[in-house]
């Protein structure tokens, strides 16, 4: 039972653990604690050695509200966080919208390209994955962080989701990129409810119906705070980790090939666990 290989990475019998290294002062739940080259660095050889199979490297913040950072900005935030990851040999996926970040990070070392506009944010970034034949995920997405709140407006979100990829899908195909390439994310949080976001996980087969990779990132995000607020509020994100590692399991179950988090032991442990359950059940991932 192996998972399809995409360019350049190893094929996997288990769901793999994307980890993230935020170099931003402002993501939302761990904003600021990796802001520095060397405590990023340190941050993502960490993740690493807990398990993580990809390291995903950020230099712009998506939290909801969020403004753009300039290209100088990002580029200066991330290039050698992820020259140093990759020289000590980790497998580095970089997380932008930018072309030029994105070119730059893959001079510098990264294998992977994670884009939360899907192309949409610059229609260049497609024709430098094109390019470079690497592994492309591509996000659902409505509207940059600023405004995305105001575009969490669905009929069917779950069928709507899957109409836009398929959308986004078509798009960087013809702009060059391989099919084999391209791993789907149905972008949970971005532009959506809370209830948009648990009806999206309870359909995640419906995403893999569109044929590639699934990735699913829910890691500490606002509807698991809510879900277990108590008299104080939404639980806050630091108490996130344990849902976090149940959404795991679910996203692995349904037969993802990869999960992002920020706390990769537990899903690590999960996604393991998972394997071996569905190897017993002689489940067969796509
Ligand atoms: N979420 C965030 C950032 N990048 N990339 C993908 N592919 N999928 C996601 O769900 C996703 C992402 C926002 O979370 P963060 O601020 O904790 O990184």
């Amino acid at each position: 039972m192996t998972l399809p290989g995409l360019p350049g990475l190893p094929a996997l019998d288990r769901c793999l653990v994307m980890g993230v290294v935020n170099v931003t002062p402002d993501s939302f739940s761990d904003g600021g604690a990796f802001a520095d080259t060397a405590t990023a660095v340190e941050h993502g050889l960490a993740l690493a050695a807990a398990g993580a199979d990809i390291v995903d490297v950020g230099g712009e913040s998506t939290r909801p509200g969020a403004g753009r950072v300039s290209p100088d900005v990002e580029l200066r935030r991330v290039q050698p966080v992820v020259a140093a990851l990759a020289a000590a040999g980790v497998t580095v996926s970089i997380d932008t919208m930018r072309a030029s970040t994105a070119s730059a990070a893959l001079d510098a070392g990264a294998l992977i390209v994670n884009d939360v506009s899907g192309g949409r944010a610059d229609k260049d970034l497609p024709v430098v994955v094109a390019e470079a034949g690497v592994p492309y995920v591509v996000m659902h997405w409505r509207a940059h962080s600023e405004q995305m709140q105001q575009h969490a407006d669905y009929d069917d979100v779950v069928r709507e989701v899957c109409d836009e990829l398929r959308e986004r899908v078509d798009d960087v195909v013809a702009a060059g990129v391989s099919p084999d390439a391209i791993v789907v994310d149905p972008g949970i949080g971005f532009a959506k409810t809370a209830e948009h976001n648990w009806a999206l996980l309870a359909h995640l087969e419906a995403l893999r119906g569109l044929g590639h990779p699934l990735l699913v990132g829910a890691s500490r995000k606002s509807f698991l705070g809510a879900l277990l607020a108590d008299d104080a509020g939404p639980r806050p994100t630091a108490g996130r980790d344990d849902a976090t590692a149940a959404v795991t399991v679910v996203a692995a179950m349904a037969g993802a090939w990869g999960v992002r988090v920020h706390d990769v032991q537990a899903s690590a442990d999960a996604v393991r666990v998972v394997a071996r359950l569905r190897a017993e059940k002689g489940a067969v991932q796509s």
